[in-house]
């Protein structure tokens, strides 16, 4: 992606009611003026970041420009706000396109302001994170990582580590001072080490926030798995009867359950048939169970044999055993089995919250883990602060040895993995990588 063009792409999504286009670059507002008309000159100061009524070419449409660096890419940057609607859109691209705007790639205003030093590589994620947040705790985290939460500890490691590498340096320019190796050194590696540790124990609440978690509902053939999908969905998703073997087809559907998101998935119950169709249903429900993290497996605390309702029970590590229909049934002795396990009644909506106490704990497990931490870095950041990590290690050996070049080289590597994280180094295929995944107008 050059940076030099201007670009233009819209910026909001289709089907809305109003029509954002964005323009970026040293030509915006020569573009803007070229197919916008108004009574009100927007490159006038006066007129700066402010809303003016006009029209292009007869349609209505507000304008407004905000020269750089004070603008989100950093560039000179003019917005047109059109009527909604694919043809307003297009008729709006078509002539900015003509006027000499190039449309933009996915993510290329991100990669600008980027470039243009308004957001480092982390806060750059944290706006695709933004966009793509499935919870309000997603959402948050993402806010704060715009914010520049985690850029801040990567930072603060960064100057840590830099300052090692002074004082590595300072021992090998000057060897007759005896400068031997003085445990405070190692202290200080093993704080940065420490923060590092911090960052790399958020990876795992960072993947369930950022991908989200499949649950799957899995069980025999009548034993509630709708009727707890449309509880938990919170509208009447999916068919329930009193007829076994109702549900044939896997039903979705994106929900929140203890500020995660999650993608829950109803399946067909489990049972030898002969129906071709129920046979496919089932398959569906293996291949969904087989992919599932988490499995609320429901079995029917009403039924006459308890230990038989067990019996095909499949157990994976985030299998959680549902009994069911608790409202039919009082003080049975419920088989021991090598899972969690819950009572609760659909029909009455009671114990619901104990099934998600029993659900956070599996996916977040318990004590000071369990919260939701203020930062939490993601898959491409945890791998580099492995590699800082290891590289440390390394360090922290070298000091020990009284060997400095190779301590000093050990922290550059560990200085070059943090600023591949913030985007200090990076190279352009990584950068490629990030922004691709970002929607066009972002
Ligand atoms: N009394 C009582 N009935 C329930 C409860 N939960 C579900 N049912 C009833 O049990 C029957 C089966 O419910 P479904 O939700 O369709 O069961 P399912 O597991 O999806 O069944 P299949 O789709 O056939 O696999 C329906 O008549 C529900 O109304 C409960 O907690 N208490
Ligand atoms: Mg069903």
């Amino acid at each position: 992606m050059n940076t030099t063009d201007t670009i233009a792409a819209p910026a909001s999504a289709v089907g809305g009611a109003v029509t954002v286009i964005r323009i970026s670059g040293t030509e915006s507002l020569a573009v803007l003026k070229k197919v916008w008309n108004g009574k009100n000159d927007p490159g006038k100061e006066e007129n700066f970041r402010k809303m003016l009524l006009g029209n292009v070419k007869g349609d209505p449409a507000l304008a407004v420009f905000m020269p750089g660096p004070r603008s989100y890419t950093g560039d000179d940057v003019a917005e047109l706000h059109c009527h909604g609607g694919a043809a307003a859109a297009a008729n709006a691209m078509n002539t900015i396109l003509q006027e000499g705007a190039r449309m933009a790639e996915p993510g290329e205003f991100t990669f600008r302001a980027f470039v243009n030093g308004k957001l480092d590589l982390t806060q750059a994620e944290a706006v695709s994170d933004l966009i793509s947040a499935g919870s309000d705790a997603a959402l948050k985290l993402a806010e704060r990582q715009l914010a520049g939460s985690l850029s801040e500890k990567l930072n603060d490691v960064y100057d840590r580590i830099s300052k090692m590498i002074s004082e590595c340096e300072a021992r090998l320019d000057f060897p007759d001072e005896d400068l031997d190796f003085d445990p405070a050194d190692a202290e200080k590696i093993s704080s940065i080490r420490q923060e590092i540790k911090n960052l790399l124990t958020s990876a795992r609440a960072g993947a369930l926030l950022r991908d989200g978690i499949d649950v799957v509902l899995a069980g025999k053939p009548n034993a509630g798995k709708s009727s707890l999908f449309n509880l938990l969905a919170g509208q009447e998703r999916a068919i329930v009867t009193p007829i076994p073997g109702t549900t044939r087809d896997t039903v979705e559907s994106q929900i929140v359950l203890c500020d995660l998101p999650v993608k829950l998935t109803d399946t067909a119950g489990l049972r030898e048939s002969g129906d071709p169709v129920e046979k496919l249903g089932v398959e569906r429900s293996r291949r969904a169970i087989a992919a599932a993290k988490v499995i609320f497996w429901v079995l029917d605390y009403s039924a006459p044999d308890l230990q038989g309702e067990t019996a095909a029970m499949e157990f994976s590590p985030g299998t959680i055993a549902v009994w069911n229909k608790s409202d039919l049934a009082q003080n049975r002795i419920t088989p021991e089995l090598p899972c969690p396990a819950v009572k609760i009644s659909v029909a009455q909506n009671s114990n619901i919250d104990e099934l998600l106490r029993e659900f956070k704990k599996m996916v977040l497990g318990e004590g000071e883990n369990s919260r939701i931490p203020e930062v939490a870095v993601n898959a491409r950041s945890g791998a580099l602060l492995s590699e800082a990590d290891a590289a440390l290690q390394y360090a922290m050996e070298q000091f020990a040895n009284g060997d400095f070049e190779l301590a000093a080289s050990d922290l550059r590597s560990a200085m070059h993995a943090i600023g591949k994280i913030t985007g200090k180094n990076s190279d352009p295929d990584v950068l490629d990588e990030i922004f691709r995944n970002f929607c066009i107008g972002k």
